[in-house]
This record gives C-alpha cells, structure tokens and sequence, in this order.
C-alpha cells in the first residue's frame, strides 16, 4: 500500500531541496519550436477558494507556449467523478504529462492504475493521494498540510491554551483536511476540541457551519478554519449572531490570501497559517525534468510563513494573492 510517508525530519530536508531547486532551475522554457511543446493534460480539483483561484492563475501563466507547454485544463468543480473524468479523456488524448490536484485522498486506483497502464508520467499538485497503486506518480509539489496545522495549534497553546475549540474541516478526507486536522489536534489535545464540522472549504458552507455550530456550542471560544473563506463565512456568521469575531470568537485559519491578511489586519482573525499557491513555474520545472526523464525530487515542499495582528498594510498590499 502506497502511503503518504514523510516523517518530520524528512520534511525539513526536502524543504531546504526545495530551495535551492527553485534558485537552480529558474531558466525554464523558450526553447524549441512547436514541434517541441509538451501536451500537459491538468485536472484542477476546482475554484472553491481564493486559495485555488491563485493557483490556477499561477498554473496558467506558467504552463504556456513560450514555455514549451500545450496545456488543456479541465476545472472539476470539486467532484472526483468529474476528475476521473478528465483523467481518462487525457489518457485518450495521449498526453505527453498528467497534472492533477486529487479533491480527496482515496479513490484513484483505478484510473492511476490506467494511467500507468498508458504510460503517462504523473506530476501530483498540492493534495496528495493514498492508493494501492505502486509508484502512481513521479513527484508531487505542495504544502506541508501537517506542518501548516502544528503551526496553528502552538499559537493557540501559547496564547489561548484554555480555548474551547470549534474546527472547521476542509473537504472531508481531502490531504488538506486530514493532515491540517491531525497537526492541529495533536498539539492542542483533543479536549481542547468540543466539536468539529466541515465547510468544504468554501465561504458559504463556511457560514453555514459555523451557524449551527453557534446554537450547537454556545461555550465556543474559538475557531480553527481550515481556510480563510470557511473563516470569512465564519466572521459573517459571528457578526449575525450579535457577536465581535477576534474578541468573542477568537479566529485562526490556514491560507493568507489577501481577504484573509486584511481581516487579520482588521482584528477579526487573530493568527493565520500561510499555504502559498503560487508556484506554477516550478510544477513547469517538473513536467520538463519529468518528460526528459530526468531524475527529480519524489516531492517538493513549498514553504510556508505565519502571521498575526501584527501584520503592516504594506504586506497585505504588496501580496501576490
Ligand atoms: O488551503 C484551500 C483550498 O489544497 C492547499 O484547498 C489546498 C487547500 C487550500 O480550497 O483554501
């Protein structure tokens, strides 16, 4: 059985490889004519976040022409059979690469098993994937999810470590979701949590959780979303209620995207883990080294940074995403 596997000190090595694999391979495309462009089929898993928006536009403009790429992407709109989908239409179409940033961790067997079968190489993007499939994929690019939820949890231990907890899970069963949770909760204690309910990491669903979760939890202190959105659609629930998010309700999330900085900056977050989406040219670096049958990293750690109230108006402007 294949299994995500990296232990913590593994984690670290691979982010310091990481690094200096980005400084290194920055040349990227420009060469060749067309004749020489790599077919790149890309399943995105959706646009349920500002999160995933800034992924795709950075997988947008980097996966182009001028860098050696013909790139058909295909938007799942959150649904694996809509990926699979897309999947088996790539394998039709015989690219060159799959892309592919599975929704949710199980479920793939079969259609990795097919793109195996086709001999397509697989670069995995941002959440992972547990399959019986041996060697599904070359190399997989994304976040220290576990890593992002240890960073949140030591915040509240040092700073709230009496909080009465509400969590608000991502997309069950998606990478995120599970490894965030399990970092979270192994360093606050599972008695610091009264009670749990997923958002889909969505704003909408979001508001609606957290909704429930005040009529469910009324000793609720506060909140670890799993994104900034299901944290905005938590700000808004807080508010309707008749209650001060960041004083009642003390918020802390995982993403920093801009609407998420400057809700921190506004005192209605308190602490928010960064997951950067943008790097696009380095799952370009890959799909190269990968199609050239060069040797590459089995992953790649993108690194991440923390923030709190702290935070300048200079920083939320001058930020990417
Ligand atoms: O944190 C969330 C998005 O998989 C890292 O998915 C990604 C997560 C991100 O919907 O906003």
């Amino acid at each position: 059985m294949f299994r995500k596997t990296l232990g913590k000190s593994g984690i670290a090595a691979l982010a310091a490889v990481s690094v200096l694999s980005i400084a290194a391979c920055s040349g990227g495309g420009g060469g060749g004519g067309e004749g020489d462009l790599i077919s790149v089929g890309f399943s995105q898993l959706g646009a349920e976040s500002g999160w995933r928006t800034a992924n795709t536009e950075s997988v947008k403009a980097s996966l182009t022409e001028e860098n050696g790429i013909e790139l058909t992407f295909v938007d799942a709109q959150q649904k694996q059979e809509n990926q699979i989908k897309a999947l088996r239409d790539f394998i039709a179409q015989d690219v060159d690469v799959i892309a592919f940033s599975p929704v949710i961790e199980t479920g793939w067997d079969e259609v990795l098993q097919e793109i195996k079968d086709a001999e397509i190489p697989v670069v995995l993007v941002d959440r992972t994937v547990e399959t019986t499939v041996e060697d599904p994929y070359v190399t997989w690019i994304g976040a220290d999810f576990r890593l992002e939820g240890e960073m949140a949890g030591k915040w509240v231990k040092e700073n709230h470590p009496d909080a009465k907890i509400f969590e608000l899970q991502g997309t069950l069963g998606s990478g995120a979701q599970v490894d965030r949770e399990e970092g979270f909760d192994a360093v606050v204690g599972a008695d610091a949590i009264i009670g749990k309910a997923t958002g889909n990491f969505t704003r909408a669903e979001g508001k609606t959780a957290v909704e429930a979760a005040l009529q469910a939890y009324p000793d609720m202190t506060m909140i670890f979303a799993h994104n900034d959105d299901m944290g905005l659609g938590a700000i808004e629930a807080i508010e309707a209620a008749g209650k001060v998010p960041g004083k009642d309700i003390i918020i802390v999330t995982v993403d920093a995207v801009r609407d998420g900085l400057q809700a921190l900056k506004d005192g209605k977050f308190n602490f928010v883990v960064e997951c950067n989406p943008v790097f696009g040219d380095q799952i370009v670096d890959l799909i190269k080294k990968v199609h050239a049958g060069e040797e590459v990293a089995k992953e790649t750690i993108v690194v991440d940074a923390t923030f709190d109230q702290s935070i300048t108006q200079e920083t939320i402007d001058a930020r990417l995403y």
